[in-house]
């Protein structure tokens, strides 16, 4: 992994990786080269063994305020198709690890399609989330579609994707899109705290419930359910759940190994 980048800002604690979308005079607006750097960090702190947990952030002011429209406002449609950086989000689908999205100010657009797709949002009072695409006559292309309406239900969605309705960063956490709210000065620190949590609970586990959990997005029911059986049997072939079985058992702390 290079230790410098141009658009993003990059950091480990303990076992959890810290990432910071580092555009602040345009709204950390997300150009190609934020989504190619925020895609190959990602990949190596998957790859790494110390990191357990992610954290994907921007600055108080703003998560990201969308795809920057100026790199955007001539593309052709052939351009969008053949060169677009939209596809760099399926690779961020493909992480394993758990990964929170901190978010305080403007997540608008891809932004706030780059927070929902991570696995959860720990959000400031000053968060303001939408998908204000309409206002540029076009709509959201990188699932801000079908995650939003998954995530808050057809109604909202619907008011939010054709009149452009911006929620409070407490609206948001009513209709399910965030975990919890808290003070603007707290919001990072908030999430770190519940990405070592998670970070230091059994790896394969957390992995699997992950993907469990995705399945309940990404498939019918019936499938989902077969899928999260399997895996719900494939974790009794590790160490991790003979440990954490017998540790409770035995009423002591589980020492986990990822094995
Ligand atoms: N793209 C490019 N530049 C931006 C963007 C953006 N999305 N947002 C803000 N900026 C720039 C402004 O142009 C301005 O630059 P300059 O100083 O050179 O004039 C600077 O950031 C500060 O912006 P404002 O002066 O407007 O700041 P305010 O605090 O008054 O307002 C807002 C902040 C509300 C965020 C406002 O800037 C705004 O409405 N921005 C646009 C929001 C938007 O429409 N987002 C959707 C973009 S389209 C999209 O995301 C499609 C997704 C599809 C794929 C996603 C792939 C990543």
């Amino acid at each position: 992994m290079s230790t410098t980048y141009e658009t993003i800002l990059i950091e480990t604690h303990d076992s959890v990786g810290l990432v910071r979308i580092n555009r602040p005079k345009v709204r950390n607006a997300l150009n190609s080269t934020v989504l190619h750097e925020l895609t190959e960090v990602l990949e190596a702190f998957d790859a790494d063994p110390q990191v357990h947990a992610i954290v994907i952030t921007g600055d108080d002011i703003a998560f990201a305020a969308g795809a920057d429209i100026k790199e955007m406002a001539d593309a052709t449609a052939v351009h969008m198709l053949t060169r677009s950086h939209i596809p760099q989000f399926d690779r961020l689908r493909l992480i394993h690890k758990p990964i929170i999205a901190a978010v305080s100010g403007w997540c608008l657009g891809g932004g706030n399609e780059l927070a929902m797709s991570c696995d959860m949002i720990i959000a400031s009072e000053t968060a303001r989330f939408g998908q204000p695409e309409i206002n540029l006559g076009v709509i959201p292309g990188a699932g801000g579609t079908q995650r939003l309406t998954r995530a808050v239900g057809k109604a909202l969605a619907m008011e939010m994707v054709l009149n452009g309705r911006t929620l409070t960063a407490e609206e948001a956490r009513q209709f399910g899109l965030v975990n919890r709210v808290v003070p603007v000065e707290r919001y990072l620190d908030e999430a770190m705290q519940l990405a070592g949590e998670i970070a230091a609970r059994a790896p394969l586990a957390i992995r699997l419930g992950k993907e469990a959990v995705n399945q309940a997005f990404e498939s019918f029911l019936g499938d989902g359910l077969a899928d999260e059986r399997r895996l719900f049997y494939l974790l009794f072939a590790s160490q991790d759940q003979k440990e954490g079985m017998q540790a409770f058992v035995e009423k002591r702390k589980p020492s986990w190994k990822g094995e």
